[in-house]
């Protein structure tokens, strides 16, 4: 796993152009979360099961990570500054069993999106409550929002309402709608079609047919 911020002139991922504004994109309604709605189901495999509501995520220690945001359909914002609370602690407190390495995450509306347990303890990780010192806006994923800076952003799901600590990978909402299990922006792993090509030059050591 490589979640090392980039900066210099390789700071642009390949495919991408910068952008001012800060689009939604939003596959559906934006639910609407009241914060002291918010329950956060930590279950799979975790030492003990359990939910977070909104004052148990308050009362972890806050961190800022400063991050660029890299959506698949092309569009990037650079130097986000985001506030919230860190994966790491968060499954601290449940316990992570050993067998443990993959995570889905659950969020309000049905989205689901997967990922690594190890990408998503990325000390640049966290579930995001605040963005450029405001609070988070609903469309943007308020109340709270997970933001996994080194991955396309649509692994950055939007109001979280759980995360299922599993044992191999499962493919979230996109991931079985076209796009990429994995999600490197660096290597333009937009596609899941990538994957089996991926997969025939590790067996054959040569390129696929050209289709
Ligand atoms: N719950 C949920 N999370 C989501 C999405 C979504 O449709 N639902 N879209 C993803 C995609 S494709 C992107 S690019 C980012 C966009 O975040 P933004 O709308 O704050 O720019 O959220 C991601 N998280
Ligand atoms: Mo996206």
């Amino acid at each position: 796993m490589d979640d090392r911020p980039k900066r210099g002139n390789d700071r642009i991922p390949p495919g991408q152009y910068v952008t001012d504004k800060w689009p939604v994109l939003t596959y559906g309604e934006t639910p609407q979360i009241a914060p002291h709605d918010v329950s956060i189901a930590l279950t799979g495999l975790v030492s003990s099961p359990s939910s977070l509501s909104w004052s148990d995520l308050q009362s972890l220690p806050r961190i800022d990570v400063e991050a660029d945001f890299h959506c698949v359909t092309r569009f990037s914002t650079l130097d986000n500054r985001w506030s919230g609370f860190s994966t790491r602690a968060l499954l601290e407190r449940v316990g992570v069993e050993p067998a443990a390495s993959h995570v889905m995450i659950h969020c309000y509306g049905g989205y689901t999106t997967n990922m690594p347990l190890e990408d998503f303890l990325s000390e640049h990780a966290l579930l995001a409550d605040r963005h450029n010192d405001q609070a988070l806006d609903a469309d943007h994923g308020g109340p709270v929002r997970l933001v996994v800076p080194h991955l396309y952003a649509w692994k950055s799901a939007k109001w979280v309402s759980g995360i299922e600590l599993l044992p191999e990978d499962q493919r979230g909402f996109w991931e079985v709608n076209g796009y990429h299990t994995y999600g490197d922006p660096w290597t333009e792993q937009r596609f899941s079609s990538q994957e089996t090509k991926a997969a025939y030059q590790v067996r054959r050591g040569v390129e696929p047919p050209k289709d």
